[in-house]
Formats: C-alpha cells, sequence, structure tokens
C-alpha cells in the first residue's frame, strides 16, 4: 500500500514542503489544473507534475482526476472526439509512467454537500449533506449560489444539462458509460493505467439526476462492462458509507480479491438519517464506519495500490479549501498507517 495524499498543485496553500513533514506519507494524488475540460493532457505538463513530486521526495502514485466531458456521459454527437482526447491523454499518462487514473461518471454534480462548514461539538467544522436542505436549493439561478461549486454553469446551461439527464435515465446512463469503457479501457491496458471509477458522492439520485456507482449491485455490474483488469474503482468508504447498505468491508474483500481496486479513498463518514450524513475526523469511534475492518479488508486482499485520508474536518483554526486543510488530513494519515502497521505486523 501507498500511503498517498491530495496536492492541488503549485497553488495549494498546502504545499509539498508540509507534506513532506507528516512521516507516514510515500505518495502524492494530484492533477493539472490548467488543461481546459475535453481538452487532451500534454505529456509534458504530465512530466513536469510528477518531477516537481518526485523533487520533494514522493512518487506521483494516482491522477485524480482527468474529468470527463458532460457531453461523453449525455452521449452527444461530439462524444468520440471527445474520446479520442480522453484517451490520448491516457496514453500521456501511461508515457509518463503513472499508474492510477481515478475518474467519476457523475451527471452535472460533482460531490455535493448542502453545508461546507457543519459545527461538531469539539468546535470543529466538517462538510455535511442533507437531502432535505438541498431539495430546497435553488437551482433556478445556475449553479453560482451552490455551496462549494467551482465550475459555474448559468440558469440556461444548467437547465438544458437537466433535461438532457432526465431524458437519458440511468440505463441510457449505464449505456454511455459501457461505450465511453470500451474505447478508453484498450488504450488504458497498451498504456499501463489501471483506470478507476469514483463512486457517486453521495450515493443516490440528487435533483433529478441518475447516479449510478453507488452499492454493491453497481459494483457488480460494472465490473462486468468491460471485463479487464485495468477497469476497476477508487473505493471511496466516505462516500459508499453513507448509504447504510452498503457492506464496505465485505465489498472490499470482493472486489479486492478479483484485482479490481487500485485507489482507496479511506476516511469515515457519520449517518444522522435518512438521507443526511455528515464527515467526521478519521478514527471508528468518530463516526458510523468501522475503520478497523476496513483496513484489515484492505490488508487481507494483499492491496498494493495508492490509499489516502480523504476529506478531513477543519480544525485548530485552520482555514482553505473545504475537505481539503492540511491538520486533519494529517491525523487520518497517522490514524491509518498506524493501522496499516499492527495489520501487518500480526501477519509475520
Ligand atoms: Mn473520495
Amino acid at each position: 500500500m501507498i500511503l498517498s495524499f491530495r496536492w492541488y498543485g503549485e497553488s495549494d496553500p498546502v504545499t509539498l514542503d508540509k507534506i513532506r513533514q507528516v512521516p507516514v506519507l510515500k505518495g502524492i494524488v494530484s492533477a493539472l489544473y490548467d488543461v481546459p475540460l475535453g481538452e487532451t493532457w500534454p505529456l509534458e505538463k504530465i512530466q513536469n507534475l510528477k518531477a516537481a513530486v518526485e523533487r520533494k521526495g514522493f512518487i506521483l502514485s494516482a491522477i485524480e482526476s482527468i474529468p470527463v466531458h458532460e457531453n461523453i456521459k449525455l452521449g452527444r454527437p461530439d462524444r468520440d472526439a471527445l474520446i479520442d482526447k480522453y484517451r490520448a491523454s491516457i496514453r500521456n499518462m501511461g508515457k509518463a509512467g503513472i499508474p492510477v487514473l481515478c475518474y467519476n461518471f457523475m451527471p452535472v454534480f460533482d460531490w455535493t454537500r448542502s453545508n461546507m462548514a457543519f459545527p461538531l461539538p469539539d468546535g470543529s467544522n466538517a462538510l455535511s449533506y442533507d437531502d432535505v436542505e438541498v431539495l430546497k436549493m435553488d437551482l433556478s439561478k445556475g449553479t453560482k449560489d451552490l455551496p462549494g461549486w467551482s465550475a459555474s454553469y448559468d440558469a440556461k446551461e444548467l437547465q438544458a444539462l437537466l433535461d438532457g439527464y432526465q431524458e437519458l435515465s440511468e440505463e441510457g446512463l449505464w449505456e454511455n458509460l459501457k461505450y465511453f469503457l470500451e474505447k478508453t479501457v484498450p488504450a488504458a491496458e497498451e498504456s499501463n493505467v489501471k483506470m478507476a471509477i469514483h463512486p457517486d458522492d453521495p450515493p443516490w439520485s440528487i435533483f433529478g439526476l441518475p447516479r449510478i456507482i453507488r452499492d454493491e449491485a453497481a459494483y457488480d455490474r460494472f465490473v462486468k462492462l468491460v471485463d479487464s483488469p485495468n477497469n476497476g474503482f477508487s473505493l471511496c468508504s466516505g462516500s459508499l458509507g453513507a448509504r447504510p447498505d452498503n457492506d464496505l468491508p465485505a465489498m472490499i474483500r470482493k472486489f479486492g480479491a478479483m484485482g479490481r481496486i487500485h485507489f482507496a479513498h479511506v476516511r469515515n463518514v457519520r449517518i444522522t438519517g435518512k438521507g443526511a450524513f455528515h464527515e467526521t475526523a478519521h478514527p471508528t469511534e468518530s463516526g458510523s464506519l468501522n475503520m478497523y475492518e476496513i483496513m484489515k479488508a484492505y490488508s487481507d486482499t494483499g492491496f498494493s495500490g495508492p490509499m489516502r485520508p480523504d476529506h478531513g474536518r477543519m480544525i485548530w483554526g485552520e482555514t482553505g479549501k473545504p475537505g481539503y486543510g492540511l491538520y486533519d488530513r494529517a491525523l487520518g494519515a497517522m490514524y491509518l498507517a498506524g493501522l496499516w502497521e499492527a495489520l501487518r505486523e500480526e501477519k509475520k
């Protein structure tokens, strides 16, 4: 297992110099943030990113993410041209020797929350989600007023997307995902890149949009879409764990044994009601998930890919990108490293 940390590039206030003072971290997970959506990632830029990470003593263990253009998800006429560019990005990743590509297939909204600074009893704050609050959000002005939403669609663009997905439905989205994978997985195979889809977050439909990568049944279906070891998962415990019916240790054992888990996001979450949860510190006692059993499942299945603490709380007065401060993620990394060391020692 390569314990890793997400870094948002040179403009991230959480610098590589800070990250390298967390003693257990070996890998960095990052992306190019200046390539327009839909364009091919240039080899030279990927190599420069890799060199910047390696200069500080890390390996670039995964790319998270190369975004998938909405027109690919919607199956619009220009999708073939867009997929060709995506394939070229995968080949360039392969040439640069980067082994894992995290991506997602969530329509319009990536991860979604109702409160970016939900107060916890200890005085820290974390991201939270509640279906009731999300239903009250006003989409009539586009995305600009939504919490944590950076890309912007104006009212007309957003409505066109919502209508497009309404018409497409869940089955249509599955078909378009299969189409995308049939074209990209062969490029990943040739390039020695493992494609790793991130689950939807939250793992259920929001705003009437189809969201399909949400539970074990979806994972079963996904691995069969294109039956290749290069077609696998970024298994995110915090995303999938917002559904009490997802048995995470069982899913890790099942898909880990199949060699389909290529990247692990490990964090805890507390379920507070139906369609409601908030993020927490990483330890088991902080939330609803048994982190020991999750880590034991990874250890027992011989997981060797990158793993990272996921979103952290904001603690000690830190401000910055919600979920991506330094302090609580560093605590999370230490906790995961401790569990891992104990599990490895027990095996000896
Ligand atoms: Mn995640």
